[in-house]
């Protein structure tokens, strides 16, 4: 990475914003978590296939062989695939033992490119649990990756990693420096910088405003459950994305996280502000000024009346931004399993506590029992239409201007993940490892659907024509007309 490149791709990028209007998105590239910072799952791409096979490889571009879990959803740009897993498909003898691990495979063919690896923190299931890799899907920005460790570290990263025979700074001392190697361009550790205490493992999913991204810290409580070791430590951070420097905090969750702040943040133009959204640990969804940090709204997604854990939720999924309002819904920790959920439409050109000014409507699974479990899943919006799983094997449809339900549709397993509305089709995965797929709109239709082999905690996502599916230990590359030989 050369400094006139780094230029052109901060030229090139502002461009994409500029046009990041619907219409363009996962054509080419899908950078992050969502692919856009309004963290819609939706995708302009086409010629997507409606029909695949694991077993003789009809319409399979490649497969790349990953960890024993993986949950940091996949991600593409210049030329290059990143997710997040762990150590269990060692890829190199020097690094052993239980780890997070970042995976670089090369867009065209699936070539294992280079992996960055972390040792487990000491301090065990409490802040970094055993055998969960990497959770963090990561941001591709003008040539760097943004991504949360499993050690509570904020690392930037080259992209291409040593491959353009250079070692990119300001981090140039890296243990290890071979072709397979990271490089390392600057990291941030949320642990010992602002005294993060992240709850069984940090997840977060940078997101990006001009010169800055922002990440979830992941704190919360101890493995007591009661004790909060880090009351003052930030929900949310903002740092200088080019060296790696705190620009701002909020602790606005205190001492009443409930357990704890997996949820990543999401960024947006609403009513003329760009601003922040973030789902934290107290069950508040809180909106900021990206530029300053200042706190402009909050909402409280549960009932006054309702009790941890069985009726109050936290907020683990992501909120979703389109046209001013803020989509959201809340759920648990799915070692925690089913229960009542709550999806919302926020009004968030409101300011102050908008929990009843800001709400435009509320799908409540707990006055209504076809409505919404808890989910941990994030929304996908198009055509008029919210798509919405629940962490009960549901998925929902809504009117997304009065949040009256069109049709549900039943997988039968739980699901993790999120749809991608892409093509005429909806994309959604389940823990059997089955992915559904749906023809968008006001009546359900499914199209069919395709066993994966494993379980499916991923969202699809696409790039350059071709979709991507991560199941627990394998990544599949899936294109219209590919054929891979097996
Ligand atoms: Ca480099
Ligand atoms: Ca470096």
């Amino acid at each position: 990475m050369t400094a006139s490149r780094v230029f052109v791709m901060v030229a090139l990028f502002a461009a994409a914003q500029a046009s990041s209007a619907p219409g363009k998105k996962g054509i080419t590239n899908w950078p992050m978590w969502g692919g856009s910072p309004d963290r819609n799952m939706v995708s302009d791409a086409t010629g997507l296939p409606s029909d695949w096979d694991v077993k003789t490889g009809r319409n399979i571009k490649w497969v790349a062989e990953l960890g024993s879990q993986s949950y940091g959803n996949p991600v593409v740009a210049d030329g290059v695939v990143l997710v997040g897993t762990n150590n269990e498909s060692l890829r190199d003898p020097k690094q052993t033992g239980d780890r997070g691990v970042l995976m670089a495979f090369r867009e065209s063919n699936g070539e294992f490119m280079w992996q960055a690896t972390y040792e487990k923190l000491t301090s065990g299931r409490a802040n970094d649990w055993p055998f969960q890799g990497i959770a963090s899907s990561p941001l591709m920005l003008d040539g760097v990756a943004y991504f949360v460790s499993n050690r509570g570290i904020v690392h930037a990263v080259d992209i291409q990693g040593f491959h353009d025979g250079e070692n990119d700074g300001p981090t140039k001392n890296e243990p290890l420096q071979g072709k397979h190697d990271a490089d390392v361009i600057w990291q941030f550790d949320m642990m010992e910088e602002v005294g993060a205490f992240p709850h069984n493992l940090a997840n977060s999913s940078p997101v990006p405003y001009e010169n800055m991204i922002y990440v979830s810290t992941a704190n919360g409580q101890d493995e007591s459950h009661v004790n909060i070791p880090s009351p003052k430590a930030p929900a949310i951070i903002a740092l200088d994305r080019v060296t790696g420097e705190l620009i701002w905090e909020d602790a606005s969750p205190g001492d009443r996280i409930l357990h704890g702040q997996w949820s990543t943040p999401a960024v947006g133009a609403i009513g003329g502000v760009v601003q922040v959204v973030h789902g934290q640990g107290d069950g508040w969804v809180r909106g900021y000024e990206a530029k300053t940090g200042k706190k402009l709204w909050e909402f409280d997604t549960n009932p006054k009346d309702s009790v941890w854990p069985k009726t109050r939720n936290e907020v683990i999924a992501t909120p979703v931004i389109v046209d001013n309002v803020v989509y959201i819904a809340n759920g648990q920790d799915p070692e925690h399993g089913e229960g009542v959920g709550h999806l919302y439409a926020i009004d968030a050109t409101k300011r102050g506590d908008i929990t009843e000014t800001g709400r435009i409507w509320h799908y409540d699974g707990a006055t209504d029992n076809q409505a919404i479990r808890r989910s941990i899943s994030t929304a996908s919006i198009k055509d008029g239409i919210i798509y919405h799983p629940d962490f009960s094997g549901f998925l929902h449809a809504l009117d997304v201007k009065t949040g009256k339900r069109l049709w549900k549709h039943d997988m039968f397993a739980a699901m993790w993940s999120s749809t991608l509305v892409a093509d005429g089709k909806v994309y959604l995965g389940d823990e059997d490892g089955d992915v559904a797929i749906i023809q968008p709109g006001r009546e359900f239709k499914l199209i069919k659907e395709v066993n994966m082999g494993s379980s499916v905690y991923s969202t699809v996502i696409t790039a350059n024509g071709v979709m991507y599916i991560m199941t627990r230990n394998q990544l599949f590359a899936i294109q219209e007309g590919a054929q891979l030989n097996r």
